[in-house]
């Protein structure tokens, strides 16, 4: 079965930027030295400018010609303090999950993917940055494991939408031959290729599944407390459902990630490495090619494998991609950021929307995974945004749950 014919089944998921935003080398100037450079050059551009009429207009011009030129220089305020709530845990909190505070943050990534921006190849749709406030909650201290998702099925029966056959009413166009029950895996090519196409690396696998992650010839034995992949979004609500849990809004699971800090790159801080530590799981060597596992791992690790940020929380950046409640929309946090002021527990937008799929359903992913990698897609970074379509899993798609606290609620249906 060709790859291509089988394709037609589920839409790919599109974890993946534009070709146009690729940039090589995206780290070759610090943030901070950036920042100080693009500050002096308008300073500087301020005090040439002698004391005539025409100064302040000059400047104004300069300063559009330099924020087309160096988009830095606009985004380098974006962020302001995270003030989170100051009432404590509303009591014990619920086996395996951790206290999030909620309060007021600035949510998104200051970025448009255009040349010396803060952050390369985040994508376009994470911006612009805007304010948000969300209520406390408790979340999952990791990613839902396999141990966990096998309870569920066990006590429910639960068939999840990998393990069905794919009707003719739902893939009118797919070859009868191609209706089979499978996932999508990332199948590297065993040469370079160009980074333009994600079709190289992804494959339909006939069945794929949680039980059998990259296809039939793999299992779960042993991997107990890795997170369990091949979820579609109808899977991880019923899995939720049955715990007595939901599903984290995209504004719940940044304010989570960002674990109490302010306008970080990562979810630990600025620096990808500091003292020379991996802190998440994602990708060193070639991309596609080769993993070269330098972190530890090539390919998924376990959860827990990598220090939890300052909530507790473990496995925000980096392993797998999770779903998020949220429609996805890539202009959300422009709708929002008109609106102005504080949102209020965004639930995303009202329907779903992807100018590049406009057919397809889909929900907003968060976090990054293991294939993250600053070649291609540097999404481990806080505050960037993923999408897939609601009956795609994948091997580097997973979840958690969050759960409100009932004082929360009430508090809720009283704001504005
Ligand atoms: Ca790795
Ligand atoms: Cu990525």
């Amino acid at each position: 079965m060709s790859a291509d014919a089988v394709l037609l089944l589920r839409p790919l998921q599109d974890n993946t930027l534009r070709p146009q935003q690729l940039r090589t080398n995206p780290h070759s100037m610090d943030r901070r030295t950036r920042e100080l450079a693009n500050k002096r050059l308008a300073h500087a551009f301020i005090s040439f400018c002698p004391n005539l009429k025409w100064q302040r207009s000059a400047t104004l011009v300069i300063a559009a010609v330099l924020l087309q030129q160096f988009p830095a220089f606009s985004s380098t305020d974006d962020f302001v303090d995270t003030v989170a709530n100051k009432t404590p845990a509303p009591g014990k909190a619920p086996s395996g999950m951790v206290w999030v505070p909620g309060g007021e943050f600035s949510m998104g990534a200051s970025t448009n993917g255009h040349g010396m921006d803060e952050m390369p190849m985040a994508s376009n749709d994470a911006g612009p940055v805007h304010r948000v406030r969300v209520d406390g909650f408790w979340m999952d201290a990791t990613p839902v494991t396999n141990e966990q998702f096998e309870k569920f099925v066990k006590a429910t029966s639960y068939v999840t939408i990998a393990e069905r056959t794919p009707t003719k009413e739902e893939f009118p166009t797919a070859p009868a031959e191609n209706l089979v029950a499978g996932g999508i895996v990332f199948a590297p090519p065993d040469h370079e290729v160009p980074l333009n196409n994600h079709y190289q690396w992804w494959t339909y696998v006939k069945g794929a599944n949680w039980r059998h992650p990259l296809g039939p010839q793999s299992d779960v034995k042993g991997k107990e407390n890795y997170p369990v992949l091949q979820i579609a979004y109808p899977d991880a609500e019923a899995y939720a459902k049955w715990a007595g849990k939901r599903l984290p809004t995209e504004a719940e699971f940044e304010f989570a990630a960002r674990g109490g800090l302010s306008g970080k790159i990562y979810v630990w801080g600025d620096e990808f490495r500091p003292g020379g530590k991996w802190m998440a799981n994602t990708w060193q060597g070639k991309f596609p090619v080769k993993d070269a596992g330098e972190d530890g791992y090539a390919g998924i690790a376990p959860v827990k494998s990598f220090p939890p940020n300052g909530y507790g929380l473990y496995d925000m950046a980096g392993n797998i991609w999770e779903w998020c409640s949220d429609w996805y929309r890539p202009d959300y946090y422009e709708m929002l950021a008109e609106k102005g002021g504080v949102t209020n527990n965004p639930q995303g937008p009202d329907s779903p929307l992807d100018p590049a799929e406009p057919n397809e359903k889909k929900r907003v992913h968060r976090g990054g995974s293991f294939l993250c990698n600053e070649q291609y897609c540097s999404r481990y970074i806080v505050g960037t945004r993923g999408k897939g379509e609601v009956n795609t899993g994948t091997n580097h798609l997973g979840f958690r749950c969050v759960k409100s606290a009932e004082s929360n609620q009430k508090r809720t249906a009283q704001t504005d």
